[in-house]
């Protein structure tokens, strides 16, 4: 299995043979792990009204700081297994620009590349705060659809268009499996190799936990997270 592991990751390196890598992985007993978020708290959204490129923005805004669904469930917090290092082959990460919004509201990404659109036919700008990874401070004017950053190194990013103030929005860099929680704060980690895995769950506001799951290949394993108010 281990030795499976690294002639993999050398491959994946080299060649982009990460469909294959995640085949050979799932093949071997991959599991996935179920990771469920919540928290016992309010909600804090602000809501605030919008005077400029009100045709695409709207007169009305949200900041979505901490979304709280069905079962106290808690939306767009990240979960992973980091050490899964390559097990899944993910699809290009992307983030949109749409509606004076930044769509979704963090994306989840391997260390590589990001594709960043504008849907709004308006001048936006990508500000990234980061620390790990260059920051990123440029124009992104209507006619730039789409813009190609990378971003290499591990970190939670935080984005901002200076456009428009409002505008926040979170690059997860994340190494191994990862998947933002969805409205009902559930995220599924798919292809995790079997065994002893560290689970760990960010949130913008929140902070970070971790947990250790024994993964079953072939199985899901279920693992729960109540993050704390600060
Ligand atoms: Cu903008």
């Amino acid at each position: 299995m281990r030795k499976a592991l690294t002639i993999g990751t050398a491959v994946a390196l080299v060649g982009g043979a990460a469909m294959w890598f995640a085949t050979t992985v799932g093949a071997q007993g991959g599991g996935t792990v179920e990771v469920e978020v919540k928290y016992n708290g309010p909600a804090k959204v602000d809501k605030l009204k919008v005077n400029k490129d009100t045709e695409k923005c709207g007169t009305e805004t949200m900041i979505e700081h901490v979304v709280v669904g069905a079962n106290k469930g808690l939306a767009n917090a990240v979960a992973s297994a980091p050490g899964a290092k390559g097990a899944k082959a993910t699809a290009k990460a992307v983030i949109d620009q749409h509606g004076c919004k930044f769509v979704p509201h963090v994306v989840v990404m391997q260390p590589g590349e990001i594709e960043i659109k504008n849907s709004d036919d308006i001048l936006h700008n990508i500000h990234t705060y980061s620390t790990a990874n260059p920051s990123i401070n440029k124009a992104q004017p209507k006619f730039k659809k789409v813009m190609t950053e990378k971003l290499e190194k591990p970190e939670f990013v935080k984005v901002t268009c200076d456009v428009h103030s409002w505008m926040l929005g979170w690059v997860a860099v994340v190494p191994g499996v990862a998947a933002a929680t969805d409205a009902n704060g559930v995220a599924k980690l798919e292809n995790v190799p079997a065994g002893k895995q560290k689970i760990e769950v960010w949130h913008e506001t929140l902070g970070k936990q971790e947990k250790e799951v024994d993964v079953k290949a072939g199985q899901t394993t279920k693992v729960s997270f109540e993050m704390k108010g600060k």
